[in-house]
Order: C-alpha cells, then structure tokens, then sequence
C-alpha cells in the first residue's frame, strides 16, 4: 500500500505519548525504506515526554502534514476517532486508511481499509517492531531506542506484556537500543514529575473534589474533574486506595472521562475498557482501552458541566460496578462447584 500510495500521512493520538511517537517515527522508517515520502501529524502537538525523548535522541521526525487530500493515510496507537482531534479529516480523507494499534478495535479500524490492531500486545511499538521486522527493515540505535522507550512506557516497566514483548525489546537492543540510557530517561522523568507544580495542585485539587462510591463491599469507586493531567490523577487515586478511579476533564471537543481499575477491582471482573464503553453508551460518546485503563469522549450535551457529570457518574458507576463484581463473583463460585 505504501509504495502504490508514493506519498503518506501518519498521524498519531492527540498530544503523542512515547509509544505513539516511537510506532509514528518506524512507520516512517518503513516507508523511507521503500523511498515513500511521509508527513507526520500529531494532533495538539507531542505530550512532554515525547518531545524530551525526541530532542535527547537527536531524532527528527516528518515535518507537518498539509491540509489536502494524502494518498494513503496511517494512524497509530489510536483507536477511536475522538483520538485524532483536529486530524481525523486528513485520515477520513485519505484515499487509504491504515490503522496500527494495540486497544480494543474501535471506530478508526471500522474506518479503516487495514487494521493491524492486537489488543494482546503491551504496546503499538512493539506491533510496530515486528512489522518492520517482518519487512526487513533495520532501525538505526536512535530509533530502536525511542522503541524501547515506548514498549516500557506502555508496558509500564514489563509489568502488563504480551506474547511478544520482550521479543520485540530484544531484537531493540540488539540493533543498538541503549537500555540503560532508557531507564536513565524514566528515573529524570519521574523526578520531574514528583516536583511538577501543575501535576501536585492538579492531584490535590481532584482529590478536594472527590465523590466516593462503595460496590460489592469492599470496591471503592471515585469520581472527579479536573482540568489537566487527568490520566495522572486517575493513576495517583488508585495508588492511594481507590479501585476504581474516573476523572473528567472537560475539552474544547467535549468531555474526556479517563478510568482506572486496581488488581483488586480487576479480580472481581471489572475492566476500564467495559466502564469506559459503559459511560460512551450510558451519554453518548465513544469508549474503550485497556482492562486497567480506558478513556470515553463524550460530547459537551452529555452534561452542563464537569461537576454535574461527576455527579452522575458517582451516582451510576457503582451500581454497575457492583452488577459486574456480584455476576463475576458467581460465576467464580459456580466454576468451583463444577
Ligand atoms: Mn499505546
């Protein structure tokens, strides 16, 4: 597809995480290899850690795309078209559409003329690896440490890996992926982020905001808005004891509900992918992810305002917690009786 296209737009997630930045820039290397000219759109710019690791690195990705109609178009690491902000149009438009990712298939695999998406794998990078692999592609030491940066981001340091993650980690360092140098980037980088004064008062703030719901008796179910950092502040509530986390940021394109689950909510049939798909249905919006993390959009009609929608979601989320958690529990017992 790529050489019949002759020219390619990629494009990543809204605000780019390492894995989105690592599988944009090795598709890039793919069509290079085969002498195909590619832009790269990263809608809202490139998240922090993105752009750090693309500086310390040395590496430049594509330049910008342009408002036209691209021959063949490549999104990664996103999986429903809220993901792609102000560029869904440059991938709706395209005369192709190629998607490669790791969650659930959601609205941009339906819209897409080929999927290479597996929810199996800790992370598009990887999915990118081996397909760049699989064509003979070779990655300079750079590139294959951006990968790696990647793969452990999302893997969250090997601690959620699929069949073929440390396969894809191995073949990095092989081809001159600097572990240590990669290891060295997440120790500054949290550092960084424990001394964050926006990331400290944004936490703080959502915990001052907090509603408190109970399911199932012992799974503790929290809901709260906030005006960034939403991911983090979800993550930080579950460390501190909540299981299941639910923050509500409120964007110009709508609401943005990210979902976190503990192991304790996880061991009771309750996923952030089924919660999230859950509230895209319960307000009409798009919803998915992972099991221990999902994100829904919703539109700006879904509620009057972020407090409102935290209202609703603490008054509806444990009850349909607690029919998950009661159904899972039994269905354990009735395995056991069998
Ligand atoms: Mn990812």
């Amino acid at each position: 597809m790529l050489r019949r296209a002759g020219e390619t737009a990629i494009i990543t997630h809204r605000n780019a995480d390492l894995d989105a930045i690592a599988s944009a820039m090795i598709v890039a290397r793919i069509a290079e290899s085969l002498g195909v000219e590619t832009c790269l759109e990263v809608p809202e710019g490139p998240g922090k850690q993105a752009k750090d690791a693309l500086s310390e690195l040395s590496l430049t990705p594509p330049g910008p795309c342009e408002s036209r109609t691209y021959r063949l178009a490549i999104a990664v690491d996103a999986t429903n078209s809220p993901q792609l902000g102000g560029a869904l149009k440059l991938y709706l438009t395209a005369g192709a559409r190629v998607v490669v990712d790791h969650h659930e298939p959601g609205s941009l695999a339906e819209a897409s003329d080929l999927a290479i998406v597996d929810p199996d794998a800790a992370s598009t990078t990887e999915v990118a690896v081996l397909l760049s692999h699989a064509l003979g592609v070779r990655l300079t030491g750079g590139l294959a440490s951006l990968a790696l940066l990647g793969i452990v981001s999302d893997s969250r340091k090997f601690s959620i890996v699929g069949p073929y993650t440390f396969k894809a980690a191995q073949m990095l360092v092989e081809m001159g992926g600097d572990y240590g140098r990669v290891m060295e980037f997440f120790r500054r980088s949290g550092q960084q982020a424990q001394e964050d004064l926006s990331l400290r008062i944004a936490k703080l703030k959502a915990f001052s905001r907090l509603k408190l719901g109970r399911a199932c008796h012992d799974i503790l179910v929290v809901a709260t808005h906030i005006g960034s950092h939403e991911s983090a502040v979800a993550r930080s509530l579950i460390s501190e004891g909540a299981d299941v986390a639910v923050v509500v940021v409120e964007r110009r394109e709508g609401f943005r509900v990210s979902i976190r689950v503990s192991q304790r909510a996880l061991a009771s049939g309750i996923q952030a992918s089924k919660l999230a798909a859950f509230i895209a249905e319960k307000f009409g919006g798009e919803g998915g992810g992972h099991e221990m993390a999902g994100m829904a959009h919703l539109p700006h009609s879904a509620a009057q305002g972020p407090e409102d929608l935290v209202d609703e979601l603490a008054e509806r989320l444990p009850g349909k917690v607690g029919r998950i958690c009661v159904e899972y529990r039994a269905s354990l017992q009735e395995k056991e009786r069998s």
